[in-house]
Parts: C-alpha cells; sequence; structure tokens
C-alpha cells in the first residue's frame, strides 16, 4: 500500500475535492491524504472514505486526530506531537497508518520509536501550498533522510511529472503530490501517468 504516489487533497487548492478525489482514484491513486487548513470537516472525510474505501484505497486525515479515527490513518506535523502522549495516539489509531513529518534525522528516529508507519520530508523542490515548508531539499537530502531511517519515506513538495522519476531515484517510497494534480487540466490523466512512472523507475 505505501508505495508510488501519495495524493494529497486540499480544499484550499481545488474548489471540488471530491471530483478531484474520483479522478486521482480512477488514475490509479490507491493513497490519498486530506489535508485542509481551514479546518478538517468531518462530512468530509465521511464522503471521501466512502469513495476510498469503494477502490480499496486509503484515507489519511491530516492533523485533525479524531477525525483520523474516521479513515484509514493520521498525518501529524512536528507541531501536532507536541505536548501529546504520542504513545496512547498510536494505540488509538489501531491498525491505522500514523504518519509523521521529519525534517532531519533526529525526528525520524523518534517517529520510528514512536511506532509510526512512515515518515513525510521535504520540501523536495520549491512549492508554494506550504508557507513555512522552508528551503528545498532535492534529491541529497531526500537521501539523507531515507538513510537515516528504515521507515519508508514519502517525500514532499513541488512534486510534479518533470522531477518525480528524480524522488524515484532517490529511495523514497512514495511521492505526494498536492497542487500539480490541483491545477491540472486532467488529473485522472497524470495520475494514471504519476501512477505508471513510478513503477517504471523505481528501484
Ligand atoms: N509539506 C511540505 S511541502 C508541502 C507540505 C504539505 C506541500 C506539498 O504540496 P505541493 O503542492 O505538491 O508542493
Ligand atoms: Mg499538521
Amino acid at each position: 500500500m505505501l508505495v508510488g504516489i501519495y495524493a494529497i487533497v486540499d480544499p484550499g487548492l481545488t474548489e471540488r475535492p471530491l471530483e478531484l478525489l474520483e479522478a486521482l482514484l480512477a488514475g490509479g491513486v490507491r493513497v490519498v491524504q486530506y489535508r485542509a487548513k481551514a479546518g478538517v470537516e468531518r462530512e468530509v472525510v465521511r464522503a471521501m472514505h466512502l469513495r476510498t474505501r469503494a477502490q480499496g484505497a486509503a484515507l489519511i486525515v491530516n492533523d485533525d486526530f479524531e477525525a483520523a479515527l474516521e479513515a484509514d490513518g493520521w498525518h501529524a506535523g512536528q507541531e501536532d506531537l507536541v505536548g501529546r502522549d504520542v504513545g496512547e495516539l498510536r494505540r488509538r489509531l489501531g491498525g491505522r497508518l500514523f504518519g509523521v513529518s521529519c525534517g532531519v534525522a533526529q525526528e525520524a528516529l523518534v517517529a520510528a520509536a514512536f511506532g509510526a508507519d512512515y515518515v513525510g520530508t521535504g520540501p523536495f523542490a520549491a512549492t508554494t501550498t506550504k508557507a513555512d515548508a522552508g528551503p528545498a531539499i532535492g534529491a541529497a537530502g531526500l537521501r539523507a533522510v531515507v538513510a537515516a531511517t528504515r521507515l519508508p519515506v514519502v517525500a514532499i513538495g513541488g512534486i510534479d511529472s518533470a522531477n518525480l522519476d528524480d524522488v524515484a531515484r532517490s529511495g523514497a517510497r512514495m511521492a505526494a503530490v498536492a497542487s500539480a494534480f490541483a491545477r491540472a487540466a486532467d488529473p485522472q490523466a497524470l495520475a494514471a501517468e504519476l501512477v505508471m512512472r513510478w513503477r517504471a523507475v523505481a528501484a
């Protein structure tokens, strides 16, 4: 499941998040994150989860732990873990996925100790989707995180058809893609292209 394209559907990037989700699923994407910095909406989680479940895909909710319990996983930034009993959160997630954004090797080690299922790291390239994403880490930065953890690494930030091959060749297990899908004229076709390209290029 944790291999290939990890699509991020963000209502801040698209006016029709459910339509975008349908297109991505039709294009073969099997891991989707619902990201909503204006606030995760439970109705949206439920509507998305119906659609992902019907396709055998996983829905991961960003930020909002309780909402994630209605889906297949939770993605946390470092700030989402501060002051929380992460061991207890891991237990409450049960078999759901638990992903943690990590900028440096030390954070990846801690995430693994907490029982995370994957590490997210980036930005791989320049992005306007996350204002405080920091400078691009590129292939060298991605390789450093991959080398530092036994967990699957999801590369994120500024990934599109132009640089997907570099991400695949840098040891990432998955490539997270948000705005490239949101602005695509034909997101289903782009999803199918990226899914197939990853299979062809990744080791
Ligand atoms: N975290 C690091 S970069 C980023 C996040 C959420 C944004 C990724 O979006 P895009 O549009 O694919 O660059
Ligand atoms: Mg967060």
